[in-house]
């Protein structure tokens, strides 16, 4: 059960389906006896990160600290899944440079803004809408999608089991497991 470590990163709008797709590959790979962590806001912006709102310096900020502590755990060993929006483009390109060039893959998670609005799963669209939150991805504030990820996962057309399946064949065809 000998595997490579690798950062999947993932990058999308809110609503895109990232967080979705990391906790069903990580179910998956934990069942083939692959060890992973995944980082998510829930466990990096309230704590690591509990300093940092969503200027664009505290998102370059944050993506710069998760890019830190993902190098430290494929150090470790581990198959590391990041699921942030980390809507720049050279911030993104930052965390790449501080791997080899086999240890990032960059995970585009495509859908339609109007899909992610719909899908709305924490109603921060809606808040947004209100005039509650300002600078929200895709409406007041960029997103600047990949230029070359390895993988790009449209989920306005896949379901998330084909999408999960896809990656899993990706690492397996690369030989990373
Ligand atoms: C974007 C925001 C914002 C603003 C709060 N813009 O769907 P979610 O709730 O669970 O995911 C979003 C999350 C984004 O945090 P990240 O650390 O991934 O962002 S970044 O990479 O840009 O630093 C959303 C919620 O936080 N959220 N306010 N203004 N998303």
């Amino acid at each position: 059960n000998r595997h490579k470590s690798v950062v999947l990163w993932f990058t999308g709008l809110s609503g895109s389906g990232k967080s979705t797709l990391t906790v069903e590959l990580e179910k998956k790979m934990y069942q083939s006896g692959i060890r992973t962590y995944r980082l998510d806001g829930d466990n990096i912006r309230h704590g690591l990160n509990k300093n940092l709102g969503f200027s664009p310096e505290d998102r370059t900020e944050n993506i710069r600290r998760i890019g830190e502590v993902s190098k430290l755990m494929v150090d470790a060993g581990l198959i590391v899944l990041t699921a942030f929006i980390s809507p720049y483009r050279q911030d993104r390109d930052n965390v790449r440079a501080l791997l080899e060039s086999d240890e990032f893959i960059e995970i585009h998670v495509k859908a339609e803004l109007e899909t992610c609005e719909k899908r709305d799963p924490k109603g921060l669209y809606k808040k947004v809408r209100a005039g509650q939150i300002k600078e929200f991805t895709g409406i007041d504030s960029p997103y600047e999608e990949p230029l070359h990820p390895e993988i790009v996962i449209d989920t306005d057309k896949h379901t998330i089991e084909e999408s999960t399946q896809y990656v899993i064949e990706f690492l397996k065809n690369k030989a990373y497991t």
